[in-house]
């Protein structure tokens, strides 16, 4: 079987190496339209239109059996457009509030996304249905999916910098965070030392996967050859539509998709 997972840059890649752990027998073809990063600078006709144009021209070079959509902001805004273009099954990945809610127990929760998703009603309608009275606390960093691209050409994360603005957190005495942005998975470890308070630390990777692996059983492939290691390469195909980030395959290395 063969999975398509779409960002706006390298952040998918976070969703793409929980998929490789739970499927090893699944062949990864990964799509950034990184010529159009980031997706929160551009209006929404943009993102929609961008990204139904490129899956369609990546699905007709590799026939694929599940689209993944490894973008919080482009999935709060082209879900519906995207599943009414194809009849592939389509996987968005949302904050995961609801889970969030469940794991806190001082019932404060703090939201880091990009200050698109942190604006969108998308996220106002999740934090209505499942914050269960729970205080959340929205944080929209405006640079950190930029410092993440860098990261992968090896420019470090300025940690004075991410400290300052993870402040907010601290002062609400959050002991629960979800990375509302695909991006952020990638400096987990960064982000736990910058905030040792917090006790749980929520992202939609695992989730995904096995979403993924439902619907791949569903479609006839069985659960154990799912588990079955393929022996090339478990990306396929990186096809960036700008130039590929310099340091791209060390950082497949390191995320164990190499
Ligand atoms: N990785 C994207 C997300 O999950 O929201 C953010 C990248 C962007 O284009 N802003």
């Amino acid at each position: 079987p063969r999975v398509l997972v779409f960002d706006s840059g390298v952040g998918g890649l976070s969703i793409a190496a929980c998929i490789h752990k739970q499927l090893p027998a699944v062949r990864l073809v990964y799509l950034a339209d990184n010529a159009g990063f980031p997706y929160g600078n551009q209006p929404e006709s943009v993102v929609i239109e961008r990204s139904q144009a490129l899956i369609s021209a990546a699905t007709e070079a590799y026939p694929c059996d599940v689209i993944v959509v490894a973008c919080n902001t482009a999935s709060t805004v082209m879900l519906p457009h995207l599943r009414a273009m194809t009849t592939i099954p389509v996987i968005g990945v949302v904050p995961a509030i609801k889970p969030a809610v469940s794991l806190s127990v001082n019932r404060r929760i703090g939201v880091l996304a990009t200050p698109a998703t942190v604006r969108r009603p998308y996220l106002e309608d999740l934090i209505t249905d499942f914050a269960d009275g729970c205080t959340v606390e929205r944080l929209g960093h405006p640079d950190l999916v930029y410092w993440i691209e860098r990261l992968v050409t090896g420019v470090q994360v300025p940690e004075a910098l991410l400290s300052e603005a993870l402040q907010p957190f601290r002062e609400a005495g959050v002991d629960t965070v979800v990375l509302g942005c695909t991006h952020y998975p990638l400096i987990g470890d960064l982000l736990k030392a910058q905030l040792p308070e917090v006790k749980y630390w929520v992202d939609s990777g695992d989730a995904i996967a096995r979403r993924a692996a439902w619907l791949l059983e569903q479609q006839g492939h069985a659960a154990d050859s799912l588990e079955c290691p393929i022996d090339k390469r478990p990306v396929e195909a990186a096809l960036f539509t700008g130039e590929a980030p310099g340091g791209l395959g060390a950082f497949l290395d390191q995320l164990g998709l190499g």
